[in-house]
């Protein structure tokens, strides 16, 4: 069976674009917000499949999206490697940092897919869910942060502005650094290519800090392992379409397009929507790109933003979605209206 999220990804452009957001589950929706209150910590809830199958479920349900995207978070994958990894409520992520070498023997493969197993079941629920209520064109999408993203949070130990730890120990000691980004490529393909068994079908690699690189970095530590992640999937996948998603980085998402072989290129906001199809959608489809502000904002100024996507990119191979994540004082009726716009766009 064709889905059209899949068809677009793979290079054909569909009658209705179609869409999906990124974090389109999570607090702005009523429902999630009463599961959670039963959940303990965020993590709990990342590992507990029934209840993680059904908040990947709830925007399905309500919206009716083009693909559902597994909930779980990037920071699974350190936490699997055995680092240290909490959210305290209100502060975001808490990880015992990693900042030289040496401090790379704290990390082990040992029980990695033993740890990422409910998140594998969840993906396995999710599919028999779509079957089940009959959501027969939503896609299922598993995803992954990218070795430099995750290597932000692994080596600064949380959140931060500009990363000041990970990149001075990536200017400093390239090679030392080089090994950690290693570890992460195999492991990401490993992960990606676990949850295409368990029923993904495509994938996004989230690289959310590539843009705090500048060029030269940037071709090493994202576009390079962005490249290895890709040529090793493929290698097992050949025919699921793989996202790439270099947030941030401005024209440097032209060499990431041309470079990384992703098969299909996430648009941050910053990316004008005429400009992205004359020079993206040439080389492969693309994904985006509003502001998730503006879909907060609602009303016209929403509208006119979307109909300058739509009448931009909406011809060629294309993927409707935010350029970030939905903020969660998003009123779910704003992505009621954005979803309904969409879908009777001529
Ligand atoms: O209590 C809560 O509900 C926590 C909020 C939350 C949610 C809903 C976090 C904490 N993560 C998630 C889910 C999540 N994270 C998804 C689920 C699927 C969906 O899209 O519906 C996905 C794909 C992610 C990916 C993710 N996590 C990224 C990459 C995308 C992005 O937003 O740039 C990053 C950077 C994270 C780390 C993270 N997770 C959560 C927080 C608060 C953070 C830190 C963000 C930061 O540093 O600003």
């Amino acid at each position: 069976m064709t889905k059209p999220l899949i068809e677009a990804l793979k290079g054909k452009a569909q009658p209705t674009a179609p869409v999906w957001l990124m974090r389109q589950a999570g607090r702005y929706l009523p429902e999630y917000r009463e599961l959670r209150k039963e959940c303990g910590g965020f993590l709990d809830l990342c590992y507990n499949p029934d209840k993680a199958s059904e908040v990947t479920m709830q925007p399905i349900r309500r919206f009716g999206m083009d693909g559902a995207i597994v909930f779980s978070d990037i920071l699974v994958v350190p936490h699997a490697l055995g680092q240290k990894v909490e959210f305290l409520e209100g502060e975001g992520p808490k990880l015992d940092p990693i900042r030289q070498v040496e401090d790379l023997r704290r990390l082990t493969r040992d029980k990695f897919h033993e740890h990422l197993a409910p998140v594998y079941e969840t993906l396995r629920q999710v599919r028999s869910k779509l079957a089940n209520e009959k959501f027969d064109n939503t896609a299922l999408i598993g995803f992954s942060g990218a070795p430099w993203t995750l290597a932000c949070y692994m080596v600064d130990g949380g959140s931060s502005r500009d990363f000041i730890h990970t990149k001075t120990w990536a200017y400093s000691d390239p090679n030392g650094f080089g090994d950690l980004m290693d570890l992460l490529c195999e492991c990401i393909v490993d992960y990606l290519s676990a949850q295409v068994q368990a029923g993904a079908e495509a994938v996004q690699l989230f690289d959310s800090w590539a843009g705090i690189l500048d060029h030269t970095m940037f071709s090493r530590w994202v576009i390079r392992p962005t490249r290895k992640i890709v040529e090793g999937f493929r290698e097992l996948h050949p025919d699921i379409p793989f996202i790439g998603f270099p947030r941030g980085c401005g024209r440097l998402a032209l060499d990431y397009a041309q470079n990384s072989k992703v098969s299909a290129l996430s648009l941050d906001p910053q990316t004008a929507p005429k400009w992205a199809a004359n020079v993206y959608q040439n080389l492969m489809p693309v994904q985006g790109n509003m502001d998730p502000v503006c879909l907060l904002s609602g009303g016209l100024t929403m509208q006119s933003a979307a109909e300058d996507i739509l009448v931009h990119l909406g011809k060629g191979p294309f993927v409707f979605n935010l350029g970030h994540g939905v903020i969660k004082e998003t009123p779910p009726e704003h992505v009621e209206e954005l979803v309904q716009m969409i879908r009777d766009w001529k």
